[in-house]
């Protein structure tokens, strides 16, 4: 079953939702932290429509649809485009702040840094700024990390660390998260989490990172690793590049260490997909608890700003299935976490 709802072929809304998955996505890349929910969001709602939207009034009465989206629609219906994506398209400068973004590790700030030194190519940036590893590794690897991965590689790329790690010891689990535990066709990069019944994190550490990726590594099959973004993962999470020996495609892989205390958290972390965790976290600290990748807490005192004032005590890590259960929230399967 296609998770999306009807083919958008047959959907009354087809073009509707084309053109505003195309300004979804240019929210995207520009790093926008809200407007692409929205977009989503308003996406699906269109989606469930049997009929065709085309008025501002209609599209507004729909969940999910606020004034200047339903303003867009009816701009859609009306005009077959949308001034805003255009307008896009014909800025020079906001097409070099996409290019510069699409580079792995990028933020707004380093890429406006950029620009405003006057680099307006990757050949300017290669030829005349100061990168650093990663980001030059962004550069050469541009098309690739671009480039979608068809789900069977995903699953070679699975193979091949688990047949490494297995060597290592048995006992050793790998197992394939993200975009592709969630049923897609193909993804972004490939997200894996290792873990072994009853060992220690420190156990993990030594055979996933002392052993493990160096082994890989001198095999060929991974290339680089590539700059966490958060210091606060260092230790179990492991962020680089992997290439299948049958291919020349570099690969983007997330590697992430779990106990089996913190498997469930860890699950419905690195299921995703993000928009389904932030309204999942959010739940959870209306609640009076905070959810994160390691587990579920209660008692969290929180400030006036919903900041939290202390860590909480911690009520589940171990099981999936429970931390949905004490949230209140139905169990959903991972294709069905999306928005
Ligand atoms: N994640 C999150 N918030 C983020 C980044 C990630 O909650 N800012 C979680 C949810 C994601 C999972 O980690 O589903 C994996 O992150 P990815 O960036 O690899 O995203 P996906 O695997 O979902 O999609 P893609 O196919 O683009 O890799
Ligand atoms: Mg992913
Ligand atoms: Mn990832």
């Amino acid at each position: 079953m296609n998770p999306a709802g009807r083919q958008s072929s047959q959907n009354p809304n087809a073009r509707t939702i084309e053109i505003l998955d195309q300004m979804g996505k240019y929210y995207d890349q520009m790093q926008d932290q809200w407007r692409p929910v929205a977009y989503r969001k308003a996406i699906a709602t269109l989606r469930q429509q049997d009929q065709k939207i085309t008025t501002s009034k209609q599209a507004v009465a729909l969940p999910f649809i606020g004034k200047r989206l339903a303003d867009k629609i009816e701009e859609i219906v009306l005009t077959d485009r949308l001034r805003r994506l255009d307008s896009t398209r014909n800025d020079p400068t906001d097409q070099v702040l996409r290019l510069f973004l699409g580079i792995y590790g990028v933020g707004l700030v380093q890429a406006n840094k950029w620009i405003q030194a006057g680099h307006r190519t990757l050949n300017d940036l290669i030829t005349s700024a100061k990168l650093t590893d990663s980001q030059k590794i962004g550069i050469d690897h541009y098309k690739d990390f671009a480039t979608r991965i068809p789900r069977a590689e995903v699953e070679a790329h699975g193979e091949y660390i688990e047949t490494a790690l297995h060597k290592l010891d048995p006992a050793m689990q790998s197992t394939i998260m993200g975009s592709y535990r969630r049923g897609a066709k193909d993804s972004g990069d490939i997200d894996i989490i290792i873990s072994k019944p009853n060992a220690s994190i420190a156990e993990l550490r030594t055979i996933a990172f002392e052993t493990l990726v160096p082994s890989l590594t001198a095999s060929g099959f991974l290339k680089c690793k590539l700059a966490t973004s958060s210091r606060h993962d260092e230790g179990t999470k492991w962020h680089g590049v992997s290439c299948l020996p049958t291919s020349t495609t570099w690969r983007r892989l997330d590697l992430l260490l779990v106990p089996d205390y913190e498997m469930g958290a860890a699950l419905l972390y690195f299921t995703g997909n993000d928009i389904f965790n932030r309204s999942i976290r959010l739940l959870a600290s209306k609640k009076g608890m905070r959810l994160n990748q390691r587990g579920l807490y209660k008692d969290v005192v929180r400030g006036r700003n919903r900041e939290k004032l202390n860590e909480g005590t911690l009520v589940e890590g171990r099981s999936e299935r429970k931390i949905f259960e004490i949230l209140g929230v139905p169990w959903r399967e991972p294709a069905e976490r999306i928005c």
